[in-house]
């Protein structure tokens, strides 16, 4: 999508800390990170929120907590445990609406962070 953040850093069209990527999920550092460890996982694919969902996303959604397990284990985290976030609408908090997964970690999370 053409005035999607995400659909950008997808395209190299915004720079981005990539830390994972295959065909379809791509995972980078947050701008504005809420812990030592947060990073966001993304379907290549434009799916607005979780809202959007459709009964053949579902592999992809799987696939990215699969990532996110990963991730924290190579990040260090799985030991300790970590966070994985969606944020769904705007009583969510979502501010970016290509859907997301935030992974956080690296340190003892509040009830919210
Ligand atoms: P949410 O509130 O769940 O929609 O979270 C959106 C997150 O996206 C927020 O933590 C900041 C992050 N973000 C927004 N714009 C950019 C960007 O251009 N680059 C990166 N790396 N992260 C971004």
């Amino acid at each position: 999508m053409s005035d999607c953040i995400f659909c950008k850093i997808i395209e190299r069209e915004i720079p981005s800390a990539i830390v994972y990527e295959d065909d379809d999920i791509i995972a980078f550092e947050d701008v504005n990170p809420l812990a030592k460890v947060h990073i966001l996982l993304i379907p290549k694919k434009h799916i607005a929120s979780a809202a959007e969902l459709r009964e053949e996303d579902g592999a992809v959604i799987g696939r990215i907590y699969l990532a996110a397990k990963k991730i924290a284990e190579e990040k260090g985290l799985a030991e300790d445990g970590y966070r994985i976030v969606n944020n769904c609408g705007k009583n969510g908090g979502q501010e970016v609406f290509h859907i997301h997964f935030h992974l956080l970690g690296g340190e003892k999370l509040g009830l919210f962070v």
